[in-house]
């Protein structure tokens, strides 16, 4: 039987994209200039920091090379958040460079009992942390915000109007009562969401010339993260060895590239990234390089551009980002109807990462075959599910985040 009749109904049958086998993918176990890794510390010593290096000049772009200060500020703490159940604290972190500074807020809701420090997920919010949860006392930003008629966000400004519109979102409530704490940043706070010639955000902290390989607002909201890191670090209640960093979308393709790089992260969650994201950019399926390149222009380094139409040059490939998070444990997340990300496409980078989480002493076997609706799988390190309906967050995908953590972190329930 051929690969195709093995797998009948499967994805690239309905949608024509090329079939895994045929995709020449690069291959992750050799080197650009052809060598053949089979140990760990080969992989640590070569691979591992040229794959990093090839996203950075290919697709996201480099942070530039300038000393910057990292400070923090505890503004404000809450014994009572969510009804009594939590700690909440507002924490600025102060950033500077080049005699310019920038700041962004923090928001971490802690579990309001004697049993930490805790396991954390960190993310980045679209609107606000004050959409993430009704409680007052998350402060409101001042940065630009997309606007958006439902929230009632006019004039780039959020107000009082638009707190609590994304809770859903984030169940702040369930995640405390399973032993979680919580970590939000505004992704506007770290680099607003517009092509402004980066000139604002943290592209502003930094000075010089801008060329083919300098980095886009992905690359700053993923630096960010970092920087949010950098503060959960040394607060006393976070467990620092047990941090996810999670995002959705155009957040989860930073949250991907922040694992990426930093290895303080220990669980990496990508809730339907798609396209420079998760999904490999060989299968063409759902958007392609042109079409986020020629949406979102600030987005990755200008260098990304010159793959557009012609993915199959890329010098590497999404499952290789995937590669560079092993051996920490990695979850996958796609939606049914979300097409415009490429679902088996998002599960194909993880299929495609295992060489380097075998090489590295973890057993996977996660098969080629696509898992069905509502089925989540885990082996090993790696994690997935595909869930019925649209793109988004739910529910349904907090709680098997959580089982994963659970299952990595030992969590108490
Ligand atoms: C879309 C974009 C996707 C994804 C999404 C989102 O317009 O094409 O790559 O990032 O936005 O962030 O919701």
């Amino acid at each position: 039987m051929t690969g195709r009749d093995a797998t009948a109904g499967n994805a690239w049958e309905a949608d024509r994209t090329p079939p895994p086998d045929e995709m020449n993918l690069p291959d992750i176990m050799t080197t650009f200039s052809g060598y053949n890794i089979t140990t760990g510390t080969d992989w640590a010593a070569k691979r591992r920091p040229e794959i990093l290096n090839a996203f950075q000049a290919n697709v996201y772009g480099r942070v530039p090379k300038q000393d910057y200060q990292v400070k923090f500020s505890v503004d404000n703490i809450d014994e009572d958040a969510l009804e009594g159940k939590a700690i909440g604290k507002s924490v600025t972190v102060m950033l500077s460079a080049n005699g310019k500074s920038h700041n962004f807020n923090l928001y971490l809701l802690v579990p309001k009992s004697d049993k930490g420090p805790y396991p954390t997920f960190l993310g980045l919010n679209f609107y606000g942390n004050h959409t993430v949860h009704a409680d007052s006392d998350i402060p409101i930003s001042s940065s630009w915000t997309p606007n958006n008629s439902q929230f009632c966000v006019f004039d780039h400004q959020a107000d009082e109007v638009s707190r609590g519109v994304r809770a859903y979102r984030w169940p702040a409530e369930r995640i405390i009562q399973r032993g979680y704490a919580l970590a939000v940043v505004y992704s506007g706070d770290i680099d607003p969401d517009f092509d402004d010639g980066f000139t604002n955000g943290v592209h502003a902290l930094f000075s010089g010339e801008r060329d083919n390989q300098s980095w886009g607002t992905i690359g700053a909201w993923a630096w960010g993260l970092s920087r949010a890191m950098d503060y959960l670090m040394q607060d006393e209640d976070v467990d620092r060895n047990k941090v996810a960093v999670m995002g959705h979308s155009r957040l989860g393709k930073a949250a991907l590239w922040a694992g990426a790089q930093d290895e303080r992260f220990a669980l990496v969650i990508s809730n339907d990234s798609g396209c420079g994201g998760a999904a490999i950019s060989r299968r063409k399926s759902g958007e392609r390089l042109k079409d986020i390149n020629g949406n979102f222009p600030h987005w990755f380094a200008r260098s990304f551009r010159q793959y557009n139409g012609k993915e199959e040059t890329l010098p590497v490939d999404q499952h290789m980002l995937m590669s560079l998070v092993a051996p920490r444990p990695l979850y996958v997340a796609s939606a049914q109807q979300d097409d415009w990300a490429d679902p088996y496409g998002e599960y194909l980078s993880l299929y495609f990462a295992q060489p380097a989480y075998r090489l590295l002493g973890y057993r996977t076997r996660l098969g080629l075959q696509h898992p069905k609706v509502n089925e989540p799988v885990s082996s090993g390190q790696l994690g997935y599910h595909i869930r019925s309906g649209r793109h988004d967050v739910t529910r349904y995908d907090w709680e098997r985040y959580m089982d994963f953590a659970d299952l990595h972190f030992h969590a108490e329930k």
